[in-house]
């Protein structure tokens, strides 16, 4: 049986789509079309309760959260080098609490910046959390830009899945995706040299075309 990934267009399941276009072996995905609110129907809250993607359905079991799923796939396909094997338990650690950065610090600040309306009961709110989302993303991003002011990749041991995790992030707040809010070049351009960068790699080239082609079918 092959993994399968539930995913939707220009969310954070890319990051882990990537992860499966970078280990290259067979996959299956099944769309979830939220404007048709599928990931609120049964059949997919089976899978993730919480109604959200990523969920990835492996012959063991059902894994959710972006960051179990990158560190599943680490562990089970070494060989893609998803991220650096180390036996060193600290910086094994080190790994993952970026895996934890991006998941638990900045994407709940993204979601803030570019879906505001989703995070109050009062519209005339919204502007306001925008505002402060976006000072907050700034405040965490910005000693991220300056660590890639000298480097190529995130990690010292070259480029990991958590450069693939970024780069969506950069993505969703510089008004490449829907929503069309604008981080620019101008904020952080490090962090966008670094999406440039991450952008040509193969894996996340494939993650693309795969996302327009199941967009095409809907
Ligand atoms: N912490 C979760 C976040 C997943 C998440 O928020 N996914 C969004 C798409 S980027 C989603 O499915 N949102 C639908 C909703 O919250 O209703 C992870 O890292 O996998």
């Amino acid at each position: 049986m092959n993994p399968t990934l539930y995913f939707a267009p220009q969310t954070c399941a890319r990051v882990s789509l990537t992860a499966l276009e970078e280990i290259g072996k067979p996959f299956d995905t099944r769309l979830i079309a939220f404007l048709a609110a599928e990931h609120r129907a049964p059949d997919f809250l089976a899978i993730n309760p919480s109604g959200k993607v990523p969920a990835l359905v492996t012959e063991g079991g059902i894994l959710v959260q972006n960051g179990a799923i990158l560190h599943y796939l680490a562990l089970t396909r070494p060989e893609a080098k998803l991220l650096p094997r180390v036996d060193d338990p600290l910086r094994q650690a080190q790994v993952l609490s970026w895996l934890f950065r991006c998941s638990s610090d900045l994407h709940p600040l993204v979601s803030r910046y570019v879906l505001p309306q989703f995070a109050t009961a009062n519209p005339d709110d919204a502007d306001g959390i925008r505002a402060k989302g976006a000072e907050l993303l700034q405040a965490q991003l910005q000693p991220i830009d300056d660590l890639l002011r000298g480097r190529e990749w995130v990690l010292d041991e070259g480029w990991s899945i958590i450069d693939a995790y970024l780069s969506w992030i950069w993505f969703r707040i510089s008004g490449a995706g829907f929503g069309g809010f604008g981080f620019g070049q101008a904020c952080l351009p490090a962090i966008a040299a670094h999406h440039a960068r991450a952008s040509e790699r193969p894996s996340a080239i494939a993650a693309l075309r795969h996302e327009a082609r199941a967009q095409a079918e809907l």
